[in-house]
């Protein structure tokens, strides 16, 4: 109806359950899943689903989730909830897994990193076990189509969990599905290489991989003092000079883009094609995973680059236009109407689509979008207030040579 036709020359699935929408981080968390149902019916409403193979997801197994993190750490997230937390809390097995606490520590922290406190980055809510083996879940079965060869492109927008470790949750990530995913992907491909263009640094992919040389990972995120507070950027590793675990054959295989506040669209292009470009033709990957965290985007909550969504499109394309399988996940993102676009938009790029240049007319729960004028809606707004641009060419321009030597 709006012209969206299947991709010629490559398949395409999209993998995805509803019931991840109905979590609640907490009242002001800035994680929002119903970014996703946003996503979910802008993608509908311009009628992508005519150009992809839809699959509902189901939940992760136990032994699947164990392929990486610890099995007492999988036994707490299957059975936490806010009402089991304080038990939980009391078991031997767990318990080693409490962190030390500190004087003026303002969130009480339980296992694992987790909290029941309102100002933490992971806590415990409502139906979150669910949600966690249902993102893992959706990201499985994508991998699942890429590996058994039934597609060439497989997007799980509800995965893209970074920052998890092996036995601890961290930065709003409890389960790391993209670990899993390559995991099971090194099972067919002989090498694997991960993007990340989350503001954020990728460590717990990273740190997962640091010893591996079948996995290059590339992390381009916002490095360095946070404000004037000399706090740093979260969560403060990612440094030009990691490049994997000194001694191993994983050294060399990991590459960090440590950027400055504001940078903007043309100078994050110069800087990704220019690395992404030659990361993939020294390490001649098999396959590509690509984290599309959209708090890189301008005007994010948290994030403080300035790149529009044309852009991070871009990456996207460049990605998709090396032609080897390729695992799209979602990740951050906190300005959710941004989110939504951005991840529609690249659907319509996974699938060869363009876009008609409005909001299509049966978007549901439209009251999502208040407070924004809707009849001349952008696909590809600019953002009015840009973040103080502190990145100099000259300093990418060194960043790209200096990681071509690496
Ligand atoms: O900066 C931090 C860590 C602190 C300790 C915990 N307090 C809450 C915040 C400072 C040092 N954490 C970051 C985590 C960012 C995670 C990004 C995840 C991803 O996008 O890369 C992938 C999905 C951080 N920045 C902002 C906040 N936390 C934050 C957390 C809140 C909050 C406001 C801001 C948690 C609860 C509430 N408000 C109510
Ligand atoms: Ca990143
Ligand atoms: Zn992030």
């Amino acid at each position: 109806e709006n012209g969206i036709q299947r991709p010629k020359g490559h398949k395409v699935s999209f993998h995805y359950n509803s019931h991840v929408e109905d979590m609640h981080f907490g009242k002001t968390h800035p994680m929002k899943p119903w970014r996703l149902t946003l996503t979910k019916h802008l993608v509908l409403g311009h009628g992508l689903q005519y150009a992809m193979d839809t699959y509902e997801a189901v939940s992760a197994g136990t032994d699947e989730v164990r392929k990486f993190h610890a099995p007492d750490y999988v036994d707490f997230l299957r059975q936490v909830s806010p009402k089991t937390f304080p038990e939980l809390c009391k078991i031997p097995r767990f318990t080693r897994a409490i962190p030390p606490k500190h004087e003026g520590d303002s969130v009480e922290l339980g296992p694992y990193n987790l909290s029941t406190s309102p100002g933490a980055d992971c806590p415990v809510f409502d139906g979150m076990s669910e949600y966690l083996f249902l993102y893992t879940g959706a990201t499985l079965a994508a991998t699942h189509q890429l590996t058994s060869g039934a597609c060439n492109i497989a997007i799980n927008w509800s995965g893209g969990l970074h920052h998890a470790h092996k036995a601890e949750a961290s930065g709003f990530c409890y389960i790391n599905d993209i670990v899993l995913a390559i995991l099971d992907m090194l099972r067919v491909y002989a090498r694997v290489l991960y993007i990340d263009i989350d503001v954020h640094h990728g460590d717990g992919v990273e740190e997962a991989f640091q010893r591996q040389p079948r996995v290059m990972t590339l992390s381009y995120h916002r490095y360095g003092p946070y404000d004037e507070t000399g706090h740093k950027f979260f969560p403060g590793t990612g440094d030009l000079e990691d490049i994997g675990l000194k001694g191993t054959p994983g050294e060399h295989f990991a590459l960090n883009v440590p950027i400055p506040s504001g940078i903007d669209d043309r100078q994050y292009k110069f800087l990704f094609e220019g690395v992404t470009g030659r990361a993939i033709e020294a390490f001649n990957p098999s396959a590509i995973v690509l984290q599309c965290g959209a708090d890189s985007l301008g005007g994010d909550r948290l994030g403080q680059f300035n790149i529009n969504i044309k852009q991070h499109g871009e990456c996207v394309a460049f990605v998709k236009n090396q032609h080897l399988p390729l695992l799209l996940l979602g990740g951050g993102g906190y300005t959710a109407r941004n989110v939504a676009r951005a991840w529609c938009h690249e659907t319509a790029i996974a699938t060869d689509n363009k876009l008609v240049d409005k909001v299509p007319y049966f978007v549901p729960r439209i009251e999502a979008f208040k407070g924004r004028a809707h009849g001349d809606e952008k696909m590809y707004p600019s953002f009015e207030r840009l973040h103080k641009n502190e990145c100099k060419d000259a300093d990418l321009e060194y960043m790209v040579k200096k990681l071509e030597h690496d």
